[in-house]
């Protein structure tokens, strides 16, 4: 055996929310060829494969070392006989002969493209490609009644695929904060999502809100939305409130993996010179009419009462592979139910105020969320 190909690993655990999943990691070659045949899974509405190439892709970014050959690999979990295939090919010859077709195929680029427009999801996609619409030029032209979701989606499809930075974050974040403290006083908000787990860019900006009085948040979404309406922040808004249950015994049980609270899917309006009172993001956006001095921005608001606040953050933390992975040990290592709401031992609700809490009731070490990443 070759030396110094031994990896230092002793064991891995197998549940991804055992383990500290850095945003950087030593085996990107490798799991950028997984995710996208996760992604390619998941297009084609294939959700199991893509959750087995996404726990392949977890596994490999928990390691605290390149791989270098497919025999340090052994007995680690989480590795399929197809991600194995695929980890060793590109191990031994640079490139997957798979990842490279399914890049390459139409049916990928063009799932891709339309489902990057906001308000579509893979199964429109699917019909209108079965149609022969292939971009987003094509479903202009091909006559289709759009939502009002998909019409902002077309019409700032390029801005909202160009990646919102850190800086255009904390913009967002500050205009955020002014909304929330105008028509409430005392409530909280928090950023959530990708940029909480320390990323430098995303594909949205996410927040979560509540008020330490237990109730004062109720209906604060829609006076939020006014607000940032009223000052022309937002390009589009679609509210939703909320529709859970409350007892004594806690939050109900939600009977799916969606949560209940109250939440608002919108496209913000971001200055990016300092005409307006956010801070400069020093980006300028081309568009037919020449540049122009604003952006748009995705950006989704969440509210939760303030006792189900722990959960609701741990719950829109992410990563999405991290979430499904608390609850998958939740009811098959210790028969308890984990939500964006509470966390249920049988019947008993276990009440936490931080996410250190429902880490110690469900017998894991704390993950801090820079290291949720899988
Ligand atoms: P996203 O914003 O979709 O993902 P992200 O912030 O991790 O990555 P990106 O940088 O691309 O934006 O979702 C954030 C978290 O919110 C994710 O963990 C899943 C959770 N979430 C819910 O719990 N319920 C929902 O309905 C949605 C849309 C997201
Ligand atoms: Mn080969
Ligand atoms: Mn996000
Ligand atoms: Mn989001």
């Amino acid at each position: 055996e070759k030396p110094g190909l031994e990896l230092t690993v002793v064991s891995v655990p197998s549940y991804a929310c055992q383990r500290h999943t850095p945003l950087l990691h030593h085996n990107t070659i490798l799991t950028d060829a997984l995710s996208i045949l996760a992604e390619n899974a998941e297009l084609s509405e294939n959700e199991g494969r893509g959750v087995a190439f996404r726990r392949a892709a977890a596994l490999l970014k928990s390691l605290p070392q390149e791989v270098r050959g497919a025999e340090q690999l052994r007995g680690l979990p989480c590795l399929g006989e197809h991600s194995l295939r695929v980890i060793k090919e590109v191990l031994e010859d640079g490139v997957s002969h798979e990842v490279e077709t399914t890049t390459h195929s139409e049916q990928f680029k063009a799932m891709k493209a339309l489902t990057g427009i906001f308000g579509v999801g893979a199964k429109t996609a699917d019909r209108w490609f079965r149609e022969g619409i292939h971009t987003p030029s094509n479903l202009q032209r091909s006559g289709h009644t759009l939502n009002r979701a998909q019409r902002a989606g077309v019409c700032y499809y390029d801005e909202l695929n160009l990646p919102v930075t850190k800086p255009e974050a904390v913009a967002i974040g500050q205009i955020v904060e002014r909304a929330v403290h105008a028509v409430l006083p005392g409530a909280e908000m928090t950023l959530i999502g990708g940029f909480r787990r320390g990323k430098q860019t995303g594909h949205d900006v996410d927040f979560l809100i509540t008020h330490p009085d237990e109730g004062r948040e109720e209906g604060l979404m829609p006076k939020v939305v006014s607000w940032l309406e009223a000052q022309g922040f937002l390009l589009y808004q679609k509210t939703t409130g909320n529709s859970y249950l409350e007892s004594k015994e806690g939050p109900a049980r939600p009977a799916s993996n969606m949560d209940r609270f109250e939440r608002c899917f919108s496209i913000f309006r971001l200055s990016t010179d300092n005409e307006g009172r956010e801070i400069q993001t020093g980006r300028e956006i081309q568009t037919g009419e020449g540049p122009r001095s604003w952006r748009a921005v995705r950006v989704d608001l969440v509210v939760s009462p303030y006792s189900q606040f722990a959960f609701a953050l741990l719950g829109w933390t992410g990563s999405k592979l991290f979430e499904r992975e608390l609850r998958r040990w939740a009811i098959h290592e210790k028969a308890m139910t984990l939500s964006s709401h509470a966390l249920y031992d049988r019947k008993r609700y276990l009440r936490a105020s931080s996410e250190e809490e429902i880490f110690a009731h469900l017998g894991l070490e704390y993950i801090p969320p820079c290291d949720r990443n899988a």
